[in-house]
């Protein structure tokens, strides 16, 4: 009896073990994580639809057949969040049953009645609006949801859960702090108890991660590191016994997509920094500009791919990774793809990180200071974008889209704010096709030395579009299969950093423009069925949602800095059944490069080298009286100048670091300069 039961009880022991290694622990949200893992139906729970971010809707309702008929069903203005030159509105919203939630570039948070458009709650995120680490417009890429809580990032580099039925804070956790140039502009994943979010902060020698947060408590539960330290896997491609990886970028500012089969989560990590100048930083620094695969529980690598080595171009994987399945060469393979600024869209096999269609190293240019990488990868297939630079009078070279530079500025494309940015490319398995938007523009290319200043930008360099360059953009079909063009559009602006896109089992592609434009798109031909003038730069991603039986189709319209688009906070749903006409065209996005962003009031000193940017006028563009005098100050290494751009006959002549010029504008105008040892290098003052 004795010896029966001391048997008995390490098997029960053995048993219970057993039992706690194969029967896994119950999800904390179930509805949810079914809702991630299927295809997206009534309700939008997630940035990209679902956990593959395909932005594919199975909806039918609104069709190629019936299009045409689509009206505004309801338009919402968000009480002026986000409203003004420093914003842009690149959200998608989420829906659930019948409520919207959607984020602005202020990370206020509204909830809307998803029929109605009526404002439900609001969440206003009071973030010191004296950040001065946001790169590229003040901006929220949107939310994640999973147990009754919606969960952001905010600039502040917090990451928040609102209470879904009250938007009241649940838990805040810093992730960093935006003093040391760290923001946050991507969605979340949620996914099985988890909160996955990246880091922004490229242009400011940040560290780059992903953060796995608990979603109930917000506790860290693991980081991972973009960026090698000393002795981790790939710090052989860092220069041995220096800290330039400590600070070389690789940030992820994208919704990741996770494989619950596979238990992979995926992102792609961005440009190297600092940007344009890679003397000091030898080898291919990894994790730059790289697609990454983890264990999605513990944070463990398992595979890269790095689409540029040793980037100097600002070649940032941006746009989020698409996981999709398909039959390629008869045999059915996991695929995931993303779409680089270089204009090519990645495909590799996501159980290994291969390539599944073809890439190739070739051997490209070499500039020795630079310490460029010997080869760069080729995918096969065609590229969205023109991949040449045109010569331009006042500068002695072009080149092709690994063309090196030092210190005389040289033309490159597609350049690093060309191609595909942050914009979504949403797949259909109806077509088999991606849907990537594109930005045509060239960038001068220049390496200054940097020094790195904890807080404040480390570029090394510039790639700013020569003045009077012409910029406009590309809606390409690629099929999944080739990695060829379908079909493609020309569009007249820049769209790659915004006119986000979303496609349907109604055969329909819905995409906007940054002149305010809403269409609708035959996903397998392209051609246009619909146009619809939103009154706004409609640059953010539109998403598909149904309540009771009305389908509907949302877009927030707000512009976008990157487009040069309309600044605004609405949000407008779109239904067979809608009555609402379009509004007046906003002001077009430019279409040739010049000084852009806020125009600054009350100002009498323009910093030529300001903000730690060597090749800039800091504000780029402001507002002043005839008769005002400005003065202008060089607070940069290098001698600067502002000499008058066609308008106007009036010259600093070039001043040396801590010099100053004072220049009285007597008559009213509009006026461009240059500063002319460094032609990419432009501001404009407008005289009233
Ligand atoms: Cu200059």
């Amino acid at each position: 009896m004795r010896s029966d039961r001391q048997r008995w009880i390490p098997a029960a022991a053995t048993v219970g073990f057993l039992l706690l290694l194969v029967v896994p622990a119950p999800a904390a949200d179930p509805e949810i994580d079914r809702l991630l893992r299927s295809p997206v139906g009534k309700d939008w729970v997630t940035n990209g639809g679902n956990l593959t971010n395909q932005r594919y809707s199975t909806l039918t309702q609104i069709n190629t057949t019936n299009v045409k008929q689509l009206k505004g069903a309801w338009m919402t203005r968000l009480k002026g969040s986000g409203v003004g030159g420093k914003y842009s509105f690149e959200a998608s919203p989420l829906v659930k049953n019948g409520i919207m939630y959607v984020v602005t570039g202020n990370d206020d948070v509204f909830a809307l009645n998803a029929k109605t458009g009526e404002i439900l709650w609001e969440y206003w995120s009071g973030i010191d609006q004296k950040i001065s680490t946001v790169c590229c417009g003040w901006v929220n890429r949107g939310l994640a949801m999973g147990e009754g809580l919606l969960y952001f990032g905010q600039l502040d580099a917090n990451v928040v859960a609102l209470d879904m039925k009250t938007g009241k804070v649940k838990w805040k956790t810093p992730i960093e702090k935006w003093e040391n140039g760290y923001t946050i502009t991507s969605a979340p994943l949620y996914y099985d108890g988890l909160v996955y979010s990246g880091i922004s902060g490229g242009e400011f020698g940040v560290r780059g991660r992903v953060t796995a947060l608990d979603a109930k408590t917000g506790e860290i539960k693991w980081r991972w590191y973009t960026l090698p330290g000393p002795g981790e896997r790939g710090s052989e491609t860092w220069p041995p016994g220096t800290d330039h990886s400590m600070r070389g970028g690789a940030t992820v500012w994208n919704t990741p997509a996770l494989d619950p089969q596979l238990g992979l989560l995926y992102f792609a990590a961005g440009n190297c920094g600092p940007d344009y100048d890679g003397s000091m930083r030898e080898g291919d620094n990894l994790y730059c500009t790289s697609m990454v695969a983890l264990k999605a529980k513990t944070g463990e690598y398992v595979w890269h791919f790095q689409q540029v080595h040793h980037d100097i171009w600002d070649y940032d994987a941006a746009s989020p990774v698409v996981l999709f399945d398909a039959v390629i060469d008869g045999q059915p393979r996991k695929g995931i793809a993303e779409a680089g600024r270089t204009g090519w869209v990645y495909i590799l096999d996501r159980t290994n990180g291969k390539p599944l269609i073809g890439i190739e190293e070739r051997p490209v240019p070499q500039e020795p200071r630079q310490k460029t990488a010997k080869t760069q990868p080729y995918p096969k297939g065609d590229p969205t974008v023109p991949q040449c630079a045109e010569p331009m009078p006042g500068y002695e070279k072009a080149g092709c889209i690994f063309e090196v530079f030092w210190e005389t500025p040289v033309i490159v494309q597609p350049s690093g704010l060309g191609g595909t940015n942050w914009s979504p490319m949403p797949y259909s398995p109806d077509t088999g096709y991606f849907y990537v938007p594109g930005t045509i523009r060239p960038g001068a290319f220049a390496r200054y030395g940097d020094t790195f200043r904890v807080g404040q930008r480390y570029v090394g360099g510039t790639q700013a579009a020569p003045i009077g360059a012409p910029m406009s953009g590309t809606f390409t079909a690629i099929d999944g299969k080739t990695n060829t063009i379908a079909w493609q559009h020309k569009t007249p602006y820049r769209i790659g950093g915004g006119g986000g896109s979303t496609v349907t089992a109604g055969g329909l592609v819905f995409r906007g423009e940054p002149d305010g434009n809403f269409l609708a798109i035959d996903a397998k031909t392209g051609q246009e069925l619909w146009r619809f003038q939103t009154g706004f730069g409609a640059d953010a991603p539109p998403v598909i949602y149904e309540v009771d039986g009305e389908q509907f189709v949302v877009i927030a319209t707000g512009g976008n800095q990157l487009q040069g688009s309309a600044n605004g906070d609405a949000v407008w749903a779109f239904s067979l059944k809608g009555q609402l006409g379009p509004l007046w065209p906003p002001p077009p996005p430019p279409t040739v490069a010049g000084p852009v962003g806020p125009i600054a009031t009350g100002v009498d000193t323009i910093k030529m080298g300001g903000n730690n940017v060597e090749y800039s006028f800091v504000p780029a563009r402001v507002r002043i009286k005839a008769g005002s005098t400005l003065n202008f100050t060089n607070v940069g290494d290098l001698p600067h100048g502002a000499t008058a751009w066609q308008e106007g006959n009036w010259d600093t002549g070039v001043l040396p670091n801590g010099q100053a010029k004072s220049i009285t504008f007597s008559k009213p105008g509009n006026y461009y300069y240059i500063c002319t040892p460094h032609p990419w290098m432009y501001g404009q003052v407008i005289v009233e």
